[in-house]
């Protein structure tokens, strides 16, 4: 019995250890895709592996070597090695999730081994590196046989360092990628959207000198606009280093001794176009460092926050948004390419908006690139939602990181303003100590961005709702989602809605919404029929109109959505269908509605 009790305890233990990193690797360098190297995108040879064999053996133990990572080969014929990936295994796309690309893994959650063979001939003085723009949720990399090391969370970049492993001919990377939902993670067990495993987007080596710019942030100065300011941080023996910013078009530029931890601060004057959505100036940006060069598009612009105002370069702006899902256009799954984010920007913008909330996790780099070319302002946001476990340490810790890992990536971004810590989630001290705890993390990394949350609100009397959650006291800009007429009341219940705030900040309805398939019609009390959207739609417009501390609304959603939690048949069939746009692009009638109000901000 005791035995028993203390196999199981063991088992417990090392499945934890299967999903626990021992180590968080470093941040990612900056600006990854635009460093030289190699694409390991492709075709990659894949096994699927629901009982974690190819790591734990039949006592649940990790094997030593890493089992399938350590890349075994049969040694003669009668050898019958089973831990392995043969070339002859069936393929995946890589980027890509796996549940799109064959029917039988839509519904699979759990681990899959990929594997890809490459050369690259290593040049003598420099530095080689897997980065992997995301893996969801967790994913542990060996090159050669050799464990690099481990990531978690399904929506940042992540890299390891492989100079020394990576030879001239026959390199195997393979990765172990896991996608179980877990109660300890973030997000945990309950989202309302589809659990996509993989490797969902770009994988590359990077070849860089043997010090390299790692790392730089680089805005107007706060307070001062008409200087530029900014800190690098280079990586490498020589830390001490000079280093060159450069902003040729505006005829800027600074030279910088970068300390022993190979950071420099800086500062210069420059007289810049400012950014802005009707006019979203990108400069190149060029730095340098010894043999290292690095280019940027870089806008520059300031936010910030005048009681329950929002101005951006120091002018007040009604957010226009809508959320979007990562959700791919046309073809479903998870959206991996630049064509991708742009077609889902271009909808965003026909329909008068001039700001996104990307939801509900970091989206693909290339979005906020091209919100950055297309004048759309962005709300990023970690992937902290629902119910999670308050309590954790380790879920905390998974919070931080991947709020560190999104503000870390996209800080050079004019088009983000918002960075967003959670989703509607329930009220409770720990959950405070939490949030706020993130909140200021977020502050610390960058102060210069707005911080918010989407929360929830309550009814005061039957007529009134209150933006009131103590997360607000910690928080810049205050989002609520709100469901009136469609989980809460008919239609006609927006007409008699009051709002109140006791926060003298800006208020954002972050999320409204109501489901309709596309091409079903009827009357606009029949639900699902994009009538009934269309009605609902109306009446949140006029109730915007009556709410004089608003400063914008976010529809929910740009496009239907894959989601487990939507199964009604014929009219779902698991897909969230409160886009303003079905799947295909075609355009429901609350869209023009939408619209109609979007554009008579522009009059
Ligand atoms: C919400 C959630 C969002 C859901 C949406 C819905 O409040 O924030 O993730 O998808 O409602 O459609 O119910």
């Amino acid at each position: 019995m005791e035995i028993a009790t203390a196999l199981r305890t063991a088992a417990i233990v090392v499945s934890t250890a299967l999903l626990v990193p021992a180590a968080a690797p470093v941040l990612p360098m900056q600006n990854a895709p635009s460093r030289a190297g190699m694409s390991l995108n492709g075709s990659w040879t894949t096994l699927v592996d629901p009982y974690n064999f190819g790591y734990l053996d039949y006592h649940d133990q990790p094997y030593p070597d890493g089992g399938i990572g350590a890349n075994r080969i049969p040694k003669s014929k009668s050898d019958h090695e089973e831990l392995g990936i043969p070339n002859t295994s069936p393929l995946l796309n890589v980027p890509g999730d796996w549940n799109t690309q064959r029917a039988d893994l839509m519904l699979y959650e759990g681990t899959l081994w990929y594997k890809r063979e490459f050369d690259y001939a290593p040049r003598p003085g420099r530095r080689l590196f897997l980065w992997f723009g995301a893996a969801n949720y967790q994913a542990v990399a060996f090159l050669n046989g050799k464990k690099l090391g481990e990531h978690q969370g399904g929506f940042t970049p992540f890299q390891f360092e492989v100079t020394d492993v990576v030879k001239e001919h026959g390199n195997a990377l393979i990765v172990m990628v896991n996608n179980q939902r877990r109660p300890e993670g973030v997000p945990a067990t309950q989202t309302d959207w589809w659990n996509y495993g993989g490797l969902t987007r770009d994988v590359r080596l990077l070849d860089v000198p043997q010090t390299f710019l790692e790392d730089y942030s680089i805005q107007i100065q706060k307070g001062a606009p008409g200087r530029v300011a900014g800190w690098v941080r280079v990586n490498g023996p020589q830390s001490r280093q000079t280093v060159t910013v450069r902003v040729p078009e505006a005829g800027a530029s600074v030279q910088v001794a970068t300390d022993e931890q190979g950071f420099a601060r800086f500062a210069f004057p420059a007289t810049l176009t400012l950014w802005e959505p009707e006019r979203p100036k990108l400069y190149d940006v060029v730095l340098e460092a010894g043999p290292d060069r690095v280019a940027d598009r870089i806008g520059f612009r300031t936010v910030e926050t005048a009681g329950q105002r929002i101005l951006v370069n120091g002018k007040p702006v009604f957010l226009r948004g809508v959320s979007i899902h990562a959700e791919a256009p046309f073809r479903g799954g998870r959206v991996f390419s630049e064509a991708e984010a742009r077609t889902l920007l271009t909808w965003a913008r026909d329909l008068g908006c001039n700001f996104v909330r990307l939801a509900h996790y970091p989206h693909d780099e290339a979005m906020v690139r091209v919100a950055d070319e297309m004048g759309l302002l962005v709300w990023a946001e970690t992937p902290v939602y629902w119910a999670i476990q308050w309590e954790n340490p380790a879920t905390y810790a998974s919070a931080e990181r991947q709020l560190a890992e999104m503000i870390a990536r996209d800080k050079n971004r004019a088009s983000v303003i918002l960075w967003s810590v959670a989703n509607e989630t329930p009220l409770g001290d720990v959950r405070l100590k939490f949030l706020s705890s993130l909140v200021a993390k977020a502050h610390e990394l960058d102060s210069s961005r707005l911080v918010t949350a989407a929360t929830l609100t309550h009814y005061t009397d039957d007529r009134t709702i209150a933006v009131d959650d103590p997360l607000g006291q910690y928080l810049d800009v205050l989002g609520c989602n709100e469901y009136i007429g469609w989980y809460d009341g008919t239609p006609d219940k927006l007409d008699r809605i009051a709002w109140k705030t006791p926060y003298n900040k800006p208020v954002v309805l972050s999320e409204f919404g109501a489901g309709a398939l596309a091409g079903y019609h009827g009357d606009d009390e029949t639900a699902w029929t994009e009538e009934y959207q269309a009605n609902i739609y109306r009446h949140q417009v006029a109730m915007f109109q009556r709410i004089p501390f608003l400063q914008g609304t976010v529809a929910w959603i740009l496009m239907d959505f894959r989601s487990p939690r939507r199964p009604v048949p014929h009219i779902q069939d698991y897909f969230n269908r409160k886009g303003l746009y079905s799947i295909r692009g075609e355009k429901k009638q609350a869209f023009y509605i939408l619209r109609d109000f979007y554009l008579s901000f522009k009059q």
